[in-house]
């Protein structure tokens, strides 16, 4: 009896030693994102605006530059609800804050989508991009990413 328990829980952590580990890796955030932050000459932030219309975002490449405090300022001018959703991007960039003028400042790690309400919804996303690259940006509501509502977001 005892020998089987012992062979089914040699078996059980042999196939927890050997299972695919979940991948984590792709669900990280920067990790120093709070030191980033902090180090980050906020004085020299940049500004970069997008505009949502129907349906599309303008620009649809925004650029950043890895290593400058920037201020996203998201617009919503379109007369329906729109999403900025870019899971990639906002991991590989060290978030300081979201702030919806005179009303909220909401902290966090990181943010996966932010929908900005519609006609006239705006908040600024604060950050310092961290890691180079390509990122895809759209909205997921209903058909809108099939009728144009996407981007891209380049890292250099
Ligand atoms: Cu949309």
């Amino acid at each position: 009896m005892k020998s089987t328990l012992s062979a089914v829980l040699a078996t059980a952590l042999a196939g927890f030693a050997f299972a695919p580990i979940p991948s984590t890796a792709a669900e990280a955030y920067i990790e120093n994102a709070d030191e980033i932050v902090k180090q980050a000459d906020w004085n020299a932030m940049e500004t970069v605006t997008v505009v949502f219309e129907e349906h599309g975002y303008t620009p649809d490449v925004i650029r950043f530059k890895a290593g400058t405090p920037y201020k996203l300022a998201l617009h919503n001018r379109a007369d329906k609800n729109h999403y900025f959703t870019a899971p990639e991007f906002f991991r590989s960039i060290a978030t300081r804050k979201a702030m919806v003028d005179g009303q909220a400042e909401i902290k966090a790690p990181y943010f996966k989508a932010i929908e900005v309400l519609k006609e006239g919804g705006k908040i600024d996303l604060y950050f310092v991009p961290v890691e180079r690259g390509s990122f895809e940006v759209y909205c997921t509501i209903d058909d809108h990413r099939e009728n144009g509502m996407e981007g891209q977001i380049v890292v250099e």
